[in-house]
């Protein structure tokens, strides 16, 4: 995983995440180090590239997202149930 970039764009086939607030109602992500929600931003273009494509995980602090070197993100803790 990348550091979150100074111009908020993933690099060729990195990722970032990204804290902060969405709002549903407009499909709004706003960037908030005390918000609830994650943005996942990534290079969607397997080539040498790069396309800006993004994914939001409500209610998930990127703080328990987990990355291995080969690209898998989980939850660490997992999810109850
Ligand atoms: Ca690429």
């Amino acid at each position: 995983m990348d550091a979150i970039p100074q111009d908020g764009l993933a690099t060729d086939q990195g990722f970032f995440f990204q804290k902060g607030s969405y709002a549903e109602a407009n499909g709004l992500f706003t960037v908030n180090d005390n918000g609830v929600d994650t943005l996942i931003v990534y290079d969607g273009d397997a080539t040498a590239g790069a396309s800006q494509t993004a994914l939001v995980l409500a209610n998930v602090n990127a703080a328990d997202l987990m990355t291995t070197s080969w690209g898998s993100i989980y939850l660490d803790p997992p999810p109850m149930g």
